[in-house]
């Protein structure tokens, strides 16, 4: 075990979560919001489909967390040591801006086998009751696939195409995964999961990066691309992707907006909603 103990795996296995964990001082996690923060002063809002997607093939900051050594330490003891990214997501809310995410499986739509996909949620600023932090529903990911499906209308859901799982969820059940900055927490593909809007002073950031083992492929023909960030590809299932060396160069915008057309394009293609 490199970062977390066998009851640590034994309650992610039975739980599908995992949190809070350390990955770094609160310091270091301020130093990320100020470089993020700096990008959106010179490059505008970070959007989700647009730079908040995948942003690590255009921030060096945000690769440098994918390769935070504690959190893919822990990763490492739930998925083995040969460690893909397949996708990331910067989870900005802002202070009382209503931006919530419905309740959803990430394996409804990443089109991923086998189903071990795990996501780490890295906090870069408090994420509280009252800024909204990622709720999960224990044990649902020993449930298999839910149902989901699109609500439209509804403006403020994070998701692109605001999915949600069509069965009743049970909130009382829900665990909230309080964080402080630095901290992260994990969850399994199959977790019923989601958040509510941000009601505090101050913005809410996380960064989600879907994590998987080279072995898990993508169901779909597209051929997509992931990050290699421990280990070897012993399989070639994703072809590799680019490294940023800084912020927004305009070959790696071109790089990304190609790998972000190529992996919603995959998503439409499975007949799945466009997400993340
Ligand atoms: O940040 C949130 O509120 C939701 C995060 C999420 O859905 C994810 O990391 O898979």
């Amino acid at each position: 075990m490199k970062h977390i103990t066998p009851q640590q795996i034994d309650h992610f296995r039975r739980e599908g979560y995992l949190s809070p964990l350390a990955a770094m001082s609160e310091a270091e996690a301020r130093a990320f919001r100020d470089r993020m923060e700096d990008c959106e002063r010179e490059f505008g809002p970070l959007k989700i489909g647009e730079y908040a997607s995948k942003s690590h093939l255009l921030f060096p900051w945000v690769d440098e967390i994918t390769r935070n050594q504690r959190l893919l330490d822990a990763v490492e003891d739930l998925i083995g040591e040969d460690i893909l990214i397949y996708t990331l997501t910067l989870w900005i809310k802002n202070a009382g801006d209503g931006k919530l995410v419905d309740w959803h499986q990430d394996a409804s739509y990443f089109g991923l086998e086998p189903k071990e996909q795990v996501t780490a949620w890295v906090a870069l600023s408090e994420s509280s009751v009252e800024s909204g932090c990622v709720r999960v529903i224990p044990r649902s990911h020993l449930d298999g696939v839910y149902r989901h499906s699109i609500r439209e209308g509804s403006a403020n859901h994070m998701l692109p195409r605001r999915q949600a799982v069509d069965t009743r969820v049970d909130e009382t059940r829900a665990v909230r995964m309080l964080l402080r900055p630095g901290q992260f927490s994990l969850h399994h593909t199959l977790a019923i999961h989601g958040s509510e809007p941000n009601m505090a002073d101050d913005r809410r950031i996380g960064v989600g990066i879907s994590f998987i083992s080279t072995r898990v492929r993508f169901t779909g023909k597209t051929r997509l691309t992931g990050m290699l960030v421990r280990g070897t590809d012993r399989y070639g299932h994703f072809d590799p992707e680019r490294r940023p060396q800084r912020n927004c160069a305009p070959d790696q915008v071109s790089y990304h907006a190609k790998v972000m057309k190529n992996y919603f394009g995959s998503k439409k293609e499975l007949n799945l909603a466009n997400a993340e």
